[in-house]
């Protein structure tokens, strides 16, 4: 490929393991003008990260992030790390004149977001880019959502409905990073809700005005050490909020992981004066689709299959109709959209970037404000 795109990638869990998915997939799947070269891959342990870069196919591996970002090899730097440890990384690869892709949310707080907007907004200048990974925008029905609700398929947005839930944060679950509010910034909320409302934004086109009513709530505060004993869990486990958006709409959000019974139920619901969508990621190749504009003896939810080549975004990439893509397509579909960004053609979907992460993250930031002051909070106020 002449116009190789060298990959330095810093983390190596289970984003890491979705992102090397990506990157070794995505240009057998896709024509596209750059290739990815998998050039580095940077974790905290020696032995384990070694072993992981022979796995998956990365050239070199090592355990200084800072030697990795500052490689004059490198082309874009893949952050995957824990949310603390998101700006340092982007900032110092961004300065160092690489493309950074960061996992979502932006950053574990407010500070560190708006610091990796204003770098990246810097950045422009030297015609750097950078992509956040908000990989639900990929799912094909949501891709398809966007196109017929962008093109006034539902006329004017009444109500957008969201809910994210898992059920992994149990009492048996051990002080993994994550229940660690120095490292994640906070738990179910910027985790899922993230995800909630750059779809909600997305889908909609619509930025939120208003967040009110939130409720954060921690029920499980002792978990297990890995090490044994016990440790405080200082994030919440779910964080629940209404909001209001630009075009009049108004909206609620859930993201918890104590939902028992519901794995990585990532649900969206949008009534229109000209109908309705549903769309449930445990369903991820279905769109419920409801159509006001028929005559009412004809309305119903039709379940359509987002699995037609042509039809339906990114699945002329993959497999015949009916046969599905999976949780790991998203990224493969969002690695071929930030190498087709970088070789100056246009992704198939929007990309946020970390102007647009940073929209997001000041919903987030509101919400937690709502919650611990009981009041409504306009997003004037968060900047
Ligand atoms: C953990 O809750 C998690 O891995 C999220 O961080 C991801 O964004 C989601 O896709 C799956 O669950």
């Amino acid at each position: 490929m002449n116009n190789d795109v060298r990959i330095a990638m810093l983390g190596s869990k289970f984003m890491g393991r979705a992102h090397s998915n990506a990157w070794m997939s995505v240009n057998k799947f896709f024509d596209l003008p750059c290739g990815a070269v998998m050039h580095s891959v940077c974790g905290r342990d020696e032995m384990a990260t070694s072993a992981f870069g022979e796995r998956w196919g990365w050239a070199s591996a090592l355990t200084d992030w800072e030697r990795a970002v500052a490689d004059p090899d490198v082309d874009l730097v893949d952050v995957c790390t824990p949310n603390d440890v998101h700006a340092g990384p982007a900032i110092a690869a961004l300065e160092a004149g690489k493309h950074v892709a960061c996992e979502k949310p932006l950053a574990g707080t407010l500070d560190d977001a708006r610091a990796m907007r204003d770098a990246a907004e810097l950045a422009k200048a030297d015609g750097l880019r950078t992509f956040v990974w908000f990989n639900y925008r990929r799912c094909p029905a949501i891709a398809y959502a966007h196109r017929l609700i962008r093109g006034g398929g539902l006329g004017r947005i009444f109500h957008v409905r969201a809910q994210y839930l898992q059920d992994w944060g149990g009492p048996e679950t051990p002080l993994v990073w994550r229940f660690d509010a120095g490292q994640a910034g906070s738990g179910a909320h910027g985790d899922l809700n993230a995800h909630l409302i750059d779809l909600t934004r997305f889908l909609t086109g619509e930025e939120i005005t208003q967040v009110s009513g939130a409720v954060e709530e921690t029920f499980v505060t002792e978990r297990k050490l890995p090490g044994g004993g016990t440790g405080k869990s200082t994030v919440d486990d779910c964080v629940l909020f209404l909001a209001r958006f630009a075009g009049g709409a108004v909206g609620s959000f859930e993201a918890t992981r104590l939902a028992t019974g519901n794995k990585n139920r990532n649900t969206i619901e949008i009534n229109g004066e000209r109908g309705a969508i549903r769309f449930d990621f445990e369903r991820m190749n279905e769109l419920l689709w409801w159509d006001d504009t028929l005559p009412s003896a004809q309305r119903g939810w039709s379940r359509v299959m987002c699995t037609n080549a042509g039809d339906h975004p990114y699945v002329e990439a993959y497999w015949p109709p009916g046969h599905g893509l999976g949780y790991e397509h998203g990224f493969v579909s969002q690695a071929a959209d930030i190498l087709a960004s970088v070789g100056g053609a246009e992704p198939v979907v929007p990309i946020p970037d970390f102007a647009d992460a940073w929209e997001t993250q000041r919903v987030l930031a509101a919400a937690i404000v709502s919650a611990r002051e009981g009041r409504a909070v306009p997003l004037d106020e968060i900047g």
